[in-house]
């Protein structure tokens, strides 16, 4: 199939919410010569963001949103170690620790963020979805990561972002956080002490390289 062609496939199958199809069309992508991160921004992401606006307007149900997720999670389980292909050859600018906040199980993003930190050569640990404030300051205590990497996708838990800084502080623990999400802003970001935000996966990684000195920051 022709890379058009692919997009189209890739963007219909979230939409739709064709679970099965979703990996089988991420495969033939790759075996087509696309580029993983293409596949992920220009096929599979802009239809979730479709499905996303349209279910805020009341026009898509939550089935349809849980499909378009679940779709969305075979493409990136196909594309995902492909992006995260590490650069074996780059010294680990350092260990992240990444998690979505209490309360919320969006992990999207979030894999997406890990899957790129990882390419570029950064130790991932990604505590999963629904991560209370304590566990990110056990788990931090115990790895040293240089960099705690916080994701929320709603604007109720974007607050757990302020609590697990907080929770972090308080505990004399230093460690670098940045936080990012569809609802968080540089603004808030700023507001609750955090020492960087990033809008999207590309970004993530440029401040993370920043935050921890590693190269090309
Ligand atoms: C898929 C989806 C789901 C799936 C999630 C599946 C999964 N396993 O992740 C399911 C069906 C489970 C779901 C559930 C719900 N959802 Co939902 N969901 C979405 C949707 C459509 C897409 C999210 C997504 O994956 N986007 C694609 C990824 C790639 O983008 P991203 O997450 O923004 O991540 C990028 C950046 O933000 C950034 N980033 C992300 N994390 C991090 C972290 C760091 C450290 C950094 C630096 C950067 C970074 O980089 C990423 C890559 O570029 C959004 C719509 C939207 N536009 O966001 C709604 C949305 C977030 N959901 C919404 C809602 C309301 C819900 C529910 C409450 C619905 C319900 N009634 O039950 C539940 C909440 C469940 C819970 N407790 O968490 C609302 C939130 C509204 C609000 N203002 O808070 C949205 C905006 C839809 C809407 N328009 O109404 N959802």
């Amino acid at each position: 199939m022709e890379r058009d062609k692919l997009l189209e496939e890739m963007y219909r199958v979230v939409y739709d919410g064709e679970v099965d199809r979703a990996a089988l069309v991420a495969e033939q992508a790759l075996a087509s010569g696309l580029d993983p991160l293409d596949c992920l921004k220009l096929g599979f992401m802009p239809a979730l963001e479709r499905v996303g606006e349209e279910f805020g307007r009341g026009e898509k149900f939550l089935p349809e949103l849980v499909a378009a997720g679940e779709a969305m999670q075979r493409a990136l389980a196909v594309t995902g170690p492909q992006l995260a292909a590490a650069r074996r050859d780059l010294p680990t600018p350092g260990r992240v620790l990444l998690g979505t906040v209490e309360g919320d199980i969006h992990e999207i993003g979030k894999r997406i963020v890990g899957s790129l930190l990882m390419a570029a050569g950064f130790e991932v640990v990604d505590l999963g979805v629904d991560v209370p404030a304590r566990t990110f300051l056990e788990r931090t205590r115990e790895l040293q990561p240089s960099l705690v990497g916080l994701s929320a996708l709603l604007t109720t838990t974007m607050v757990r972002q302020r609590e697990v800084i907080e929770v972090l502080r308080q505990a004399g623990v230093r460690v670098q956080v940045m936080v990012g999400g569809a609802p968080v802003t540089p603004s808030w970001a700023e507001e609750i002490g955090a020492d960087g935000y990033a809008e999207d996966a590309s970004s993530a990684v440029a401040l993370a390289r920043r935050l921890t000195g590693g190269p090309g920051s």
